[in-house]
């Protein structure tokens, strides 16, 4: 067969093998085959000696001719399987714009919480560092070292939920007070805390009692600490989470850790101090416990109490909810009611 016929027949057979190619592998084979390197057309080009002088320039512009075909066809083959292969991906991938879209539940902070930060940080602004004791108690931090020893009286009015004979879940968060003056070191300076967290008591729930509530513990201990640094501390607290204008009191109390001893009151948001269900017609809502802090307490802690004293107050937290947000039931804190705990969404922000 001379030159002319197996150029003709190349054409053919590449053509057909272009027009086969089902993939862009099987493409490439195919162009590697016909005009690569070591290619067919290579191949003729090669066996140029063959041919009579006269008819070479013929054949060279057959080859190429050629060439230029097979490049076009494979150019456009390919392009059109990539156009296929463009296609079905897109429908594999299809999304339906028109679908609604997947709605992102975003959650907001507990309203105990709002109050809870807010007030951790006015504190840390004062110097106070912030502890974090244990839920589960034992009765010797939880009672014995703030001097309520087995048999005291006012073990009763605290009464919770023993895990056994010595581990409760604490009933306040007093116990914080004895953890840390254990460890403080004086030379370092006078100590200052507070210590926030969940309590837990045999309490009967209504509007402003829940079995379950937070408190926060304050205490500041140094040479020098008087009543009226307590009282100052208060009534700064009160202001910052109530306003200037919502009324407080101080009303004598009895506390077996501190001596002498108060309870803060604040005039009831619902009625204005008028009295009605939800002050128990007082006009007042109890808020926090505070006083002095007992000789007793410091020395079971190893301080002595005859150059070192302070005062310590333990806030109740719901107490403070209730009364900023005007909310008339303590329980709606514990029921998980989105409704309810929507509504506090932009105070967070
Ligand atoms: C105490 O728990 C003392 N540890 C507070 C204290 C600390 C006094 C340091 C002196 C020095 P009391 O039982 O009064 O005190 O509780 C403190 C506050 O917790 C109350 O003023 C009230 O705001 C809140 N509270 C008490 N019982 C409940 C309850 N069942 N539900 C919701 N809040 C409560």
């Amino acid at each position: 067969m001379d030159l002319f016929d197996k150029l003709k027949e190349l054409r053919q057979k590449g053509l057909e093998e272009i027009k086969k190619a089902s993939d862009e592998k099987k493409l490439n084979d195919v162009r590697v085959e016909l005009v690569g390197k070591k290619g067919e057309l290579t191949k003729i080009l090669h066996s140029m000696r063959e041919v009579a002088p006269e008819d070479r320039r013929k054949v060279g512009q057959k080859v190429n001719e050629l060439r230029d075909l097979f490049n076009n066809q494979l150019d456009e083959s390919k392009k059109k399987l990539v156009a296929v292969l463009i296609a079905k991906k897109m429908e594999e991938e299809r999304v339906d714009v028109t679908l609604p879209g997947r709605k992102q539940a975003v959650g907001s902070k507990h309203p105990i919480y709002v109050i809870l930060d807010d007030l951790e940080k006015y504190f840390i602004g004062m110097g106070y560092k912030v502890v974090q004791g244990p839920e589960i108690e034992t009765d010797h931090y939880c009672f014995e070292m703030m001097n309520l020893p087995k048999d005291h009286p006012a073990r009763d009015m605290q009464a919770t939920f023993y895990i056994d004979g010595e581990d409760l879940l604490r009933t306040q968060t007093s116990g914080d007070q004895a953890r840390v003056l254990e460890k403080h070191d004086f030379s370092k300076g006078p100590l200052k805390m507070v210590g926030p967290g969940k309590v837990y008591r045999r309490d009967d729930d209504d509007a402003t009692h829940s079995h379950q509530f937070m408190q926060m513990e304050g205490l500041v201990v140094d040479k020098n600490v008087t009543m009226s640094d307590l009282k100052g501390t208060l009534e700064l607290i009160a202001k910052h989470v109530f306003g200037q204008d919502r009324e407080t009191r101080l009303r004598p109390s009895y506390f077996p850790f501190t001596e002498p001893s108060v309870e803060m009151d604040v005039s009831c948001f619902n009625c204005d101090g008028k009295g009605c269900p939800i002050c128990k017609y007082t006009g007042w809502i109890e808020v926090l416990g505070a006083g002095m802090v007992h000789p007793n307490v410091l020395e079971n802690a190893g301080i002595d109490s005859k150059t070192y004293g302070g005062f310590a107050f333990g806030l109740g937290l719901d107490r403070f909810a209730i009364l900023k947000y005007g909310i008339d039931d303590i329980r709606d804190f514990y029921t998980n009611d989105v409704r309810f705990l929507r509504q506090f969404r932009k105070e967070e922000d």
